[in-house]
């Protein structure tokens, strides 16, 4: 009996130490598993966890926690130095305009279709002859060439005596292009002449288009293979020599700049002085136009243009015209024109107005060449000036 008690003893002994043993060894191997599953938790309060919101609530718009773990950035290759800027290669001059003749078209096509219509009408009588003339006006063509085209297409449609729309196209083309000036010389005077650049300086009213039309023409330079000095002669605002560096740094031309107020006539002789000495074909001087009264105005471009003169010959002077800017414009223009010598036209944003007329009539006014039109904001949406594609564009 005490022995079967006795087994019976060792045997419940035995069986205790045995479980407590499987059970300490349980719990251990739970501990660590724990430990394992906290990043698990991290992670769920982190993206897991709006990802079920998410999909319960879908409009809900969900935002990572701040304790969200970083995303690591690649480090720079150099934290100092600035990245080198991308220096571009614009197109070439050659073909511009015809690229940009669907801005054309969309601008003037009405000023075309307009007279195209009034011409093949059956009843070409008194009012549809005046007609045509206004609508010419509208379009800033001005009176005299108004009258003058009129004049002529009354004489030709008489002795023509059909209307075809193909001949009446054909003969309103020829009256536009020889108000334009189908054979005039449009090329912008640049450089090298001779041992030295050529100098261009960029004139007109503020916000006409100058600083733009000065760095669109460096483009056009470079994009047919010239070197270029640009020299910042607004030294009215920081902004401006800031504006013409960046047009610069684009193309690699450099741009002889200083500190806002500094003397403009200075800056200008400066950049004449880079020119010659780096052997440049083209430098381009961009000048102020915000000046308060006309005469400071017309003084410092007076100045600077004779201070350039102490160092080279100015071989262009281009006023710049917007040609939203009508009849305003083109008064402004005349006092630019008496002060120096322009001897050429940059029209720009001809992109926004069906008044295109203006070629012509700023012509007859300051007896100067329309050399470019600007097309656009974009860096290449300057063209030489070609009177062909521009009436194409206007008849369709
Ligand atoms: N749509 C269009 N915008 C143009 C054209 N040319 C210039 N602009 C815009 O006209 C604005 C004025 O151009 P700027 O070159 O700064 O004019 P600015 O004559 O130098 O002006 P100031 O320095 O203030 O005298 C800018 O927003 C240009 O992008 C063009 O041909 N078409
Ligand atoms: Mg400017």
């Amino acid at each position: 009996m005490d022995y079967t008690l006795l087994v019976s003893i060792i045997v419940v002994v035995a069986l205790l130490v045995v479980g407590g043993f499987f059970l300490v060894k349980a719990r251990r191997s739970v501990t660590p598993g724990k430990e394992e599953a906290k990043p698990e938790v991290v992670e769920k309060t982190g993206t897991a966890a709006p990802e079920k919101d998410r999909d319960r609530d879908p409009g809900t718009v969900v935002t990572p926690p701040a304790q969200a773990p970083p995303v690591e950035e690649p480090l720079p290759a150099s934290p100092v130095e600035p990245a080198e800027p991308e220096i571009e290669t614009p197109p070439p001059s050659a073909g511009r305009m015809v690229r940009l003749r669907a801005r054309l078209a969309r601008s003037q096509s009405s000023l075309g279709q307009g007279l195209l219509n009034l011409l093949s009408a059956k009843n070409l009588d008194e009012d549809a002859w005046e007609e045509i003339e206004d609508t010419l006006i509208t379009a800033d063509i001005g009176v005299t060439s108004a009258t003058q085209i009129v004049e002529n297409l009354r004489t030709r449609v008489k002795v023509l005596g059909t209307r075809d729309t193909d001949d009446v196209r054909a003969l309103l083309r020829e009256e536009l292009l020889a108000q334009i000036g189908s054979d005039t010389d449009r090329a912008v005077r640049t450089g090298p002449l001779g041992d030295r650049p050529a100098v261009i300086m960029v004139v007109g009213v503020n916000g006409t288009g100058k600083t733009t039309t000065s760095g669109k023409l460096a483009r056009v330079l470079v994009g047919d293979g010239h070197s270029v000095v640009l020299g910042a002669a607004d030294t009215f605002r920081a902004a401006a020599s800031e504006q013409l560096q960046t047009w610069g740094s684009r193309v690699g031309a450099p741009v002889v700049r200083k500190e806002e107020g500094a003397d403009p006539a200075s800056v200008a002789f400066d950049a004449v002085a880079r020119g010659v000495e780096d052997g440049a074909d083209t430098v381009i001087i961009d000048t102020a136009g915000r000046l308060h009264t006309k005469t400071g105005l017309m003084d410092e471009l007076g100045k600077v243009k004779r201070v350039v003169e102490k160092k080279s010959q100015v071989d262009e002077v281009l006023l710049v015209l917007d040609a939203t800017t009508g009849q305003n414009g083109l008064r402004q223009a005349r006092v630019f024109a008496e002060v120096v010598n322009v001897t050429g036209i940059a029209l720009t944003k001809l992109d926004g107005t069906a008044k295109g007329g203006i070629i012509v009539q700023v012509q007859r006014e300051l007896g100067v060449p329309v050399k470019l039109v600007g097309l656009g904001e974009g860096p290449d949406d300057l063209a030489p000036f070609d009177p062909e594609v521009f009436v194409d564009a206007i008849l369709g």
